[in-house]
């Protein structure tokens, strides 16, 4: 519904040319769109220890390459169960399991990877939190809602890693607010 009136409006189409959320407009007029783009702006504009220093160009790399793997091989994904298994609910539509099934397979092969990974390294981009953990929680807090957890339960480092993202103060001001935004939305 969101998305067939509110987003193709000319205002919104201002701020965002392909009519998606999240966009940001700070309070001098500054815009912009896409999360990865919004967080890294955010984490350099307050000096935020959550990536890499520019001057590091090897972890600057590594750093990059946890963004496009997190893109590449998790959030599609991840993103289609969230759809059909949660955002269909609120349109009235039923999931199509065949699309949740064959997700489900992709997210089976990525976490195992990740298992090993994480055995190693503790992070997504290396033995730091860093944003690109932070990516991660909405998608994987999501697979929980739809029933999809154990995901990462049955996998002790992936188990270990999220436990440590969930439970970070922040992560759960975003946990409330969330669920009172869903309760809000079924009132
Ligand atoms: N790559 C974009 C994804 C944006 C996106 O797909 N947003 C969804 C909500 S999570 C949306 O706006 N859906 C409404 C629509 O597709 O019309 C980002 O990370 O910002």
């Amino acid at each position: 519904v969101w998305a067939n009136i509110e987003s193709q409006s000319k205002e919104h189409l201002n701020r965002h040319p392909w009519g998606k959320i999240p966009v940001m407009v700070t309070a001098e007029g500054f815009t912009l769109y896409e999360s990865i783009a919004i967080c890294k702006y955010l984490a350099r504009k307050y000096s935020l220890p959550l990536m890499p220093s520019d001057s590091d160009p090897e972890a600057t790399a590594l750093f990059d390459q946890a963004v496009s793997t997190m893109t590449s091989y998790f959030a599609e994904s991840a993103g289609k169960i969230g759809f059909e298994m949660f955002a269909k609910r609120f349109i009235g539509l039923a999931p199509d399991e065949a699309i949740v099934i064959d997700a489900r397979r992709s997210l089976e092969q990525f976490f195992d990877t990740a298992e090993c990974l994480l055995q190693q390294s503790g992070y997504m981009a290396g033995s730091n939190f860093t944003l690109v953990d932070i990516y991660y929680i909405p998608l994987v807090q999501r697979l929980f809602d739809c029933g999809h957890g154990d995901l990462v339960t049955s996998r002790g480092a992936v188990s270990v890693w999220w436990d440590s993202c969930f439970k970070r103060p922040a992560t759960q001001m975003v946990v409330a607010a969330t669920k009172e935004a869903l309760a809000a939305a079924r009132r």
